[in-house]
């Protein structure tokens, strides 16, 4: 697979804080990746619904064995190699699917290393990987973002409260400004199997599912210069694993991504939310 303009692309991803690689995903990945989606939210309760109606359902990956798959599926690590990350390693990831006709995702940032210095500087310390697996617009529900925000503040970041505040995640006020538009925002449209990569501070939220159908995304989140971390995020990464319905030959399969860290530092402490460093 050819990656079209790859130094246009890492450029776009490190000033705006993401970019788009069109058609990673083959047809018949995305036709087990629905049909294994289906089956795990077709078993969440009313009560989980609820609790999550802002973001659609949270499934972990490590609920199934072909996430696993995902994590290292060839031609999304081409990409990464493509754009320089030689030496990606992966830490977590959810399956996020917004039932038809249900409200937006409020806006909010996924980082968690505030606390470290580098998260003010130009270092992309955590990436998303997002796959939608149906084709997407701002009609059922396409993702939304702030250029420049990983790196510049905006207004939001003052408004925002705890970023994954139950009361936004049950939509409690739907007038609540996380759900508003904003100065700056840009929609992200995609095709099925296209992949959305974005730094983890990037101020982001998506639109309410107006369709009859399910929208879903998977999340995977990757390190691409995990070497070069502070070792007390180091720390932290190398704890974040799950082990759920993963099997041993699910941990080796994606041995090669996986961020071990055998130093005795302390982890960093999880701190969501940027402090005055950030202008
Ligand atoms: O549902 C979406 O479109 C975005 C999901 C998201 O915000 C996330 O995975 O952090």
């Amino acid at each position: 697979m050819e990656i079209e303009k790859p130094k246009e692309k890492y450029d776009q991803l490190i000033s705006d804080g993401y970019c788009v690689v069109e058609d990673v995903l083959k047809d018949d990945m995305i036709l087990q990746l629905r049909s294994v989606t289906d089956a795990l939210l077709d078993a969440q309760t009313e009560d989980q619904l609820a609790a999550t109606r802002s973001s659609g359902s949270m499934i972990s990956v490590y609920m199934h064995s072909l996430f696993s798959e995902l994590v290292i599926y060839p031609r999304a690590l081409l990409a990464l190699d493509a754009l320089g990350f030689l030496r990606p390693k992966f830490s977590s990831g959810y399956v996020i699917s917004k039932p038809p006709k249900s409200p937006p995702l409020f806006w909010h940032q996924d980082w968690w290393g505030w606390n470290d210095p580098c998260s003010y500087t130009a270092l992309p310390q955590q990436l998303f990987l997002m796959y939608y697996l149906v084709d997407t617009t701002p009609h059922n529900g396409c993702l939304r973002v702030i250029k420049g925000s990983h790196l510049n503040r905006h207004p939001l970041h003052d408004i925002l409260p705890n970023a994954h505040g139950a009361e936004l995640q049950r939509v409690d006020n739907i007038d609540h400004p996380a759900f508003q538009h904003h100065n700056g925002e840009i929609d992200i449209s995609v095709n099925a199997g296209d992949l959305v990569i974005g730094d983890s501070r990037l101020l982001h939220a998506s639109h309410s599912n107006e369709s009859d159908e399910r929208r879903t995304v998977i999340t995977l989140w990757y390190h691409p210069f995990f070497a070069l971390l502070p070792e007390p995020m180091q720390a932290h990464i190398g704890r974040m694993r799950q082990k759920l319905e993963w099997s041993d030959e699910d941990w080796n399969r994606i041995e090669q991504l996986n961020p071990d860290y055998q130093g005795d530092i302390e982890p960093l402490q999880w701190n969501r939310t940027p402090g005055p460093e950030l202008k």
